[in-house]
């Protein structure tokens, strides 16, 4: 079978950021980034050294380094080799279609992804649960483990055990063409639909202050939004989901209208947000303090306004606010 090149592979339009291609292989970005640097063996495609995307070969090419690896060579060896090879195209498929990587002479070897079944590498049997139903279109069952999981550790533990690592693998696999919409569409509409049934339920005790929650203009991304609802409620707080693609003028409409004690913001796209323009929300007395999270924030935010990077870190900043 003829080799394929990178330009072929463009051609597919399929190009992976440093931390797909990472979680991909199973390995840390910091590892991949070694790789580049000692052994030549990077991404393709390099936009003004930020930008940097793995195409489908060097995706192809890093699976056969660590096949190598896994099977006793070292890692010189291993890039020696593996940039030595040529790849067919039915090498460079989606994963789901195409053989796994085995070496001659090494152990046998396991694949990442493998399958139809999205990849949660260390799982438990209820992130493990969730993956399958969720491939299987099986979204009763989606709902009813995640139910189960609020009800047994609590909103925070749900969300960064079982929730989050589920949505980035099926994230990931959307990206490398290894599943479908559909997969991601069953999957977040049973986590928006059991996390504010908790949030709505747990709410109708909660009596402490007001927090708004939002997420950026142009950000549809409003999952993070429902587990911080939920998770404020579970600390009896009170919270106003208002929603994505909230226009900053619109929540300043909301803050002068109800002054909540908190705002939470959260911007998911790459560079959706600039953190500057938080400047312009009004001053009121007391003023409403501002916590943002997401990865789609740009610029520094004006003093004042506090960044979490986590669900728990957020609640936590957001429970010391109402107290004060
Ligand atoms: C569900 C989902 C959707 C759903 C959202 C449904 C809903 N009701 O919210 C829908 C289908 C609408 C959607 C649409 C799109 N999506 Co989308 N989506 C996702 C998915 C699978 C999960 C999003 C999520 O909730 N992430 C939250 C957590 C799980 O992830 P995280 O932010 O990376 O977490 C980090 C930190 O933020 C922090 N953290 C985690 N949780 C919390 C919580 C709080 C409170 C805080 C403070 C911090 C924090 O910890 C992590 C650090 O390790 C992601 C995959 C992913 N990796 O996130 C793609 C993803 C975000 N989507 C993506 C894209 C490209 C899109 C679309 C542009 C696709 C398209 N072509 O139409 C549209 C954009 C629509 C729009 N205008 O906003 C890309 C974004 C790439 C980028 N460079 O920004 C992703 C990463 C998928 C991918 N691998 O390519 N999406």
């Amino acid at each position: 079978m003829p080799a394929i090149s990178n330009s072929q592979s463009d051609a597919g339009g399929l190009w992976v950021s440093v931390a797909v291609a990472a979680r991909r292989l199973g390995v840390a970005p910091a590892t991949l980034r070694t790789w580049d640097r000692r052994y030549g063996l990077g991404p393709s495609q390099r936009e003004g050294g930020s930008h940097r995307r793995y195409s489908v070969v060097d995706l192809a090419r890093l699976d056969y380094m660590a096949a190598l690896i896994r099977s006793g060579s070292s890692p010189a060896q291993a890039a020696a080799t593996a940039l030595a090879r040529e790849f067919t195209p039915q090498e460079c498929a989606p994963i789901a279609t195409r053989p796994a990587t085995v070496i001659e002479g090494g152990a046998a070897q396991g694949r990442i992804g493998g399958g139809n079944v999205v990849a949660t590498p260390g799982g438990d049997r209820r992130t493990r649960g969730l993956a399958k139903s969720a491939s299987a279109i099986d979204q009763t069952a989606c709902a009813s483990i995640i139910s189960e999981s609020l009800h047994d550790i609590g909103v925070i533990s749900t969300w960064d055990e079982l929730l989050m690592p589920v949505l980035k693998s099926i994230g990931d696999k959307w990206e490398l063409r290894e599943c479908g919409i559909e997969v991601e569409h069953v999957l977040s509409t049973a986590v928006q639909v059991e996390l504010s049934a908790f949030a709505f339920k747990t709410a109708t005790e909660a009596n402490r202050g007001t927090v708004l929650l939002g997420a950026v203009a142009g950000d549809d991304h409003q999952l993070p939004l429902w587990a911080m609802g939920a998770a404020l409620a579970e600390q009896g707080i009170r919270f106003v989901h208002l929603g994505g693609g909230l226009p900053l003028e619109s929540l300043s409409d909301v803050i002068s209208r109800t002054g909540p004690r908190g705002v939470f913001l959260w911007s998911q796209l790459e560079g959706s947000a600039d953190a500057d323009r938080l400047d312009g929300l009004p001053s009121l007395r007391p003023n409403p303090r501002i916590v943002i999270g997401g990865p789609g924030w740009r610029n520094t935010p004006p003093r004042g306004v506090h960044v979490a990077d986590s669900l728990g870190a957020a609640v936590a900043l957001m429970s010391e606010i109402i107290a004060d």
